[in-house]
């Protein structure tokens, strides 16, 4: 197959884009318009036979047609992804996450292209620290943020189109990742990076809340096999069975790194910060006979701490400017 990748330039699109070149004969594009988030180095030394990347937006329809032409499937990771900036200024959400979306649904309307929209666990909102449910393909669509909301906007695009259009789309909600090629924006790879600059973690609040981690590796896999095997207009929810809470996940970062366990600072609360989240994959384990290969957290961190140590020259250059940002919030 050739496959269009739309934001392959970023965190999760980049491991994705990695996996399939290495466990597939599929060749792969990348659409990615090189915001802060991305970044042509975590491309590089890919086979040039295999792979080729295109800069672009994905508002723009004169790009995303050629493209769609050309390709016989589309995975569409492209967003803007971080709950902090979308508080600060929520139009580039509104923009990319719902009128980009729009713009390649018109395409795989108009080429007949099969679609897998990458989206969030954050559209179901939060749990309780105490409550037994998780989410599942059923609970109801409830977004706290400016960027939660614009990605269940764009997942109920996606359903409209499948349904009103007959395009051919399955969806994904996964939650959260960790691994190698993160922006140090988010939460793991900030912490790995300050303890790195002789800087201390920063807890939001209690750092009580809960997030359900998965190996960006497991991510991919489960998005391949919902390329190959799920059913038109479904959706699957992405899981790993790792929930932690962000006092545990910062205390394991500090053991990793050699420091004392309570090393690290309380700082501002998020607002509308989400308490909990937690999946539940039976359908695709059950329905697709996908399994997460990263069981032991423990060790994917370690790795990822590895990988952050070794690849200053990755991430320095975004660094200074990112906790610049963070100061003037009090974070
Ligand atoms: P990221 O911010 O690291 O990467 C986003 C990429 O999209 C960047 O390369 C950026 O340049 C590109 N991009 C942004 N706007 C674009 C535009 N208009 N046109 C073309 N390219 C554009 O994000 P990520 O963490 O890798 O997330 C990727 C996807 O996965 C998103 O859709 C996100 O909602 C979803 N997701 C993320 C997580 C997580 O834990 N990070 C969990 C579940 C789902
Ligand atoms: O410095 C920090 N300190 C802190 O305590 C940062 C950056 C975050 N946090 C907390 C907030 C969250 O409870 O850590 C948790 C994780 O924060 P983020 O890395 O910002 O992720 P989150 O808001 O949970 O969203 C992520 O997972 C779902 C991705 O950024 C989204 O794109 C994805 O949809």
């Amino acid at each position: 197959m050739k496959l269009l990748v739309t934001g392959g330039a970023g965190f999760i699109g980049s491991n994705f884009v990695h996996y399939v070149l290495k466990n597939t004969d599929h060749s792969v594009t990348v659409l990615d318009k090189l915001t802060y988030a991305g970044n042509v180095h975590s491309l590089d030394a890919l086979p040039e036979d295999r792979f080729r990347f295109v800069l672009g937006d994905i508002g723009d329809p004169a790009v995303v047609d050629a493209l769609f032409a050309d390709h016989d499937a589309v995975v569409h990771y492209a967003a803007e992804s971080h709950n902090d900036n979308s508080l600060d200024d929520p139009r580039p959400f509104l923009d990319t996450n719902i009128v980009g979306t729009f713009t390649l649904l018109e395409a795989a309307r108009k080429y007949g292209r099969r679609f897998h929209h990458i989206s969030t666990d954050e559209v179901y909102g939060d749990l309780e620290l105490d409550d037994p449910q998780r989410f599942t393909e059923s609970t109801p669509y409830n977004p706290s943020s400016p960027y939660s909301s614009t990605k269940a906007g764009s997942d109920l695009l996606v359903r409209a189109w499948v349904r009103s259009f007959g395009v051919r789309a399955t969806i994904s909600n996964c939650s959260n990742n960790y691994g190698p090629y993160q922006h140090v924006e988010k939460f793991i790879p900030r912490q790995i990076t300050n303890v790195l600059r002789g800087e201390r973690p920063k807890l939001y609040g209690s750092g009580e809340n809960v997030r359900d981690w998965i190996h960006a590796d497991d991510h991919s896999s489960a998005v391949l096999t919902i390329l190959e095997k799920g059913v038109i207009g479904d959706t699957y929810l992405i899981g790993a069975d790792g929930e932690k809470n962000n006092k545990d996940v910062v205390e394991m970062i500090l053991a990793g790194l050699g420091q004392p366990a309570d090393a690290y600072d309380h700082v501002v609360d998020r607002a509308g910060h989400d308490l909990r989240y937690a999946i539940d994959s039976t359908k695709l384990r059950s329905e697709l006979d996908w399994r997460p290969q990263f069981g032991d957290f423990q060790t994917g961190l370690a790795d990822t701490i590895a990988w952050y140590r070794d690849n200053e020259s990755w991430w320095a250059p975004q660094k200074d400017a990112t906790e610049a940002r963070y100061r003037a919030q009090g974070q």
